[in-house]
């Protein structure tokens, strides 16, 4: 059966694939699974229509036959673990893969987002000044953490594997606001899961919904 996610009508981003369904997008592609879209305004996302699947009234979810799921890792592990190409089938590597998955999620996104959170939302705040040197330095340590981790190896754990899914559409977010500049290997990483082809298809998908919300 084909699943359906959700993603938004309009994205704030413009279209430069921040939004969380383009990690879900991604995971499909690269799991040669075909999806349907629906897409959402900010006001239908707070809808009990949409609210009866995320609690939280967010996208992405995921819906497919009588299952429903959002959260977007929960999503791409879903997808992971029922197509072949995003986990390796060994217990071993497999586990530690699922950790990476929960380190870009857990460990690594959230003072990436902090940090352009504030930029985006606190500017103006009395406060935005004397926060700032203590949320970047909280995104440069986990950067650098991540950075001397990686080296000069292509991926995180051997093969490429949802936990680099993840990892990258995190960087993604710290790409775009400058951040990754002073990291030459996390930027060589974000830019080897960029020319995935999968990457490319999900990408050139979501950008599709902007521009023709953009022509309206
Ligand atoms: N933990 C959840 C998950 O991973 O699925 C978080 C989901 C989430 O934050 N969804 C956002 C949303 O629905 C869209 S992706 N927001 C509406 C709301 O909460 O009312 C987050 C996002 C939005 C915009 C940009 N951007 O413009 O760059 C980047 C990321």
């Amino acid at each position: 059966m084909t699943p359906t996610i959700t993603a938004f009508e309009s994205s704030p981003d413009r279209g430069r694939g921040l939004a969380r369904d383009m990690r879900v997008r991604w995971a499909l592609e690269e799991a040669a699974q075909p999806y349907d879209v629906r897409l959402l305004s900010f006001s239908d996302m707070k809808q009990p229509a949409h609210l009866a699947l995320h609690p939280f009234g967010q996208i992405p979810t995921y819906e497919e036959g009588d299952l429903t799921l959002f959260e977007s890792g929960a999503i791409v592990l879903h997808i992971a673990q029922h197509h072949s190409g995003l986990l390796p089938a060994d217990a071993n590597p497999r586990a530690r893969a699922i950790a990476w998955m929960f380190a870009a999620l857990n460990t690594v996104e959230p003072p990436i987002v902090e940090l352009s959170l504030a930029k985006l939302l606190e500017s103006k705040q009395p406060w935005y000044e004397q926060r700032q040197p203590m949320l970047q330095e909280r995104a440069r340590n986990r950067l650098a953490e991540l950075s001397a981790h990686l080296g000069d190896t292509d991926w995180l754990d051997g093969e490429f594997s949802a936990g680099d899914l993840l990892m990258i559409s995190v960087l993604l977010r710290s790409k775009a606001a400058g951040t990754l500049d002073d990291y030459e290997n996390l930027r060589a990483y974000v830019a080897r899961g960029e020319a995935r082809p999968a990457y490319k298809r999900a990408f050139a998908a979501q950008l599709a919904v902007f521009t023709a919300s953009a022509a309206r």
